[in-house]
């Protein structure tokens, strides 16, 4: 007996038992939010390095907060992009215009017109101000909260509106959910649903770029939760070994539906610090400073156009809003969080910076999101023309066979055909889908 081996717990031996940290967020409904942990330098702080600098001299930014915008409304120090104030007008004016939508689908949604919607708000800068500092035809490969990429690149809005509501005038025929968008002539690439996919495909789309001697460049949006998925590590090998000319935009608004940025592993170190282990350049910055933003996207751009290698920029800011319209945060976070977070609102600190130029006014903001909430009724309700959630007006049944295929196979042919015999039979007078 005396050679069984030792299957005692290990409490039990004279060795420190193991343990697991399970991670747990700061605040649950109805605490009080304190802020004071989280380090915020001055807007100004951080050196430019040069575009072309080897990621280990550019460290320190992977670990600070690239900040503009002052409390003072005014630009500060080397990463300022000095924009021309008519810029800075159709920037605020585009994340106007994506507020005034959010808020109109929003509510679309809750009157049964559509069956999804997801708001992007408090995190307008990170789209926009980004979109804006590429060329239009660089190839974007956004997530869901992305739709400021396609409002900053001039696509109509009705076209949004039909797809969110899948009817006749959806251009992608009601196969994709709502908001899932896609637009060849936008350079805008098809979003998926499956988390972090768009990594790679990202990486992918520039490496194919960089072997045609293309000078157009990609750039991909993912947030901070789906860091946790293996494509996103894959594509930073793939981008790193080959150095694509490639932006990994990494929004980090600290949620993943219910989960805090803690299981993704914020608590260990940034998100832009990812970077580091890869030999990526690596930035971290105040998302919700729309000049920081652009200037971060810029200098990533210009790096990747100038072959100098990919960056992996992480934004830091916050879901103001829920997940999306199946959300109700109130169950899982403390109401005090969006009302104390300290990096403020993107469109109210553009806003006064441009008041401090002395280039607006409040009246004239006061139109302008009068005139954002007119121009999206107005579109909406010429997309409700197209018809509406289960209103029957979508496409005819039998192109949900089409497109995949140049000549459709028997068998799917025939399946096609059952399908709509059998909605005969159930609805002899056309029925409800049609
Ligand atoms: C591969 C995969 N896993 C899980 C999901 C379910 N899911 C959809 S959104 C989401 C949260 C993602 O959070 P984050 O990446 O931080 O983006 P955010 O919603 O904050 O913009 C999850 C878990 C999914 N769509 N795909
Ligand atoms: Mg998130």
């Amino acid at each position: 007996m005396a050679d069984r081996p030792d299957i005692s717990p290990p409490s039990k031996r004279n060795k420190p038992a193991l343990q697991l940290h399970v991670p747990e967020p700061k605040f649950r409904p109805g605490d009080t939010v304190d802020y004071s942990h989280i380090e915020i330098p001055p807007a100004g702080a951080h050196a430019r390095p040069d575009e072309t600098a080897h990621p280990k001299e550019m460290r320190d930014l992977a670990f600070g907060l690239i900040r503009v915008l002052g409390e003072d409304n005014k630009a500060h120090g080397a990463w300022d992009p000095k924009l021309e104030p008519a810029t800075l007008r159709t920037m605020l004016g585009h994340m106007a215009l994506v507020r005034a939508f959010d808020d109109r689908m929003f509510r679309g949604q809750r009157q049964g017109k559509t069956s999804f919607y997801m708001k992007c708000t408090g995190e307008e800068a990170t789209s926009i101000a980004t979109s804006m500092a590429l060329a239009s035809d660089d190839m974007v490969f956004p997530s869901y909260r992305q739709q400021g990429i396609l409002i900053a690149r001039g696509y109509p809005i009705v076209d949004m509106i039909n797809q969110i509501y899948s009817n006749k005038g959806d251009k992608l025929k009601g196969r994709q959910l709502p908001i899932m968008y896609s637009s060849r002539e936008h350079s805008f690439f098809s979003i998926s649903g499956n988390l972090a996919t768009q990594c790679p495909q990202a990486v992918g789309w520039a490496m194919a770029s960089a072997v045609k001697g293309d000078s157009r460049i990609a750039a991909t949006w993912v947030g901070e939760g789906s860091t946790a998925e293996g494509d996103f590590h894959s594509a930073c090998t793939f981008a790193a070994v080959y150095n694509a000319p490639v932006i990994l935009n990494v929004i980090n608004n600290q949620w993943a539906i219910s989960s805090f940025s803690g299981f993704a592993g914020a608590e260990r170190t940034t998100f832009a610090a990812r970077a580091l282990g890869y030999g990526l350049a690596g930035l971290r910055v105040d998302g919700n400073d729309a000049l920081a933003c652009y200037a971060a996207e810029q200098w990533a751009a210009n790096r990747a156009r100038a072959n100098a290698g990919p960056t992996l920029i992480e934004y830091f800011t916050y879901r103001a809003e829920g997940h999306s319209t199946s959300d109700d945060p109130s169950g899982y976070r403390s109401a005090q969080e969006r009302e104390e977070w300290p990096l403020g609102d993107p469109i109210m600190r553009l806003k006064n910076h441009l008041i401090e130029l002395g280039e607006w006014d409040e009246d004239r903001q006061a139109a302008m999101d009068l005139e954002c909430a007119e121009r999206v009724k107005a579109e909406t309700k010429e997309a409700e023309k197209n018809g509406i959630l289960g209103h029957g007006m979508h496409h005819p049944f039998h192109t949900m066979f089409e497109d995949v295929y140049e000549e459709l196979p028997w068998h799917l042919e025939e399946q096609a055909a059952q399908a709509i015999r059998e909605r005969q039979i159930k609805w002899p007078e056309g029925g409800p889908r049609s």
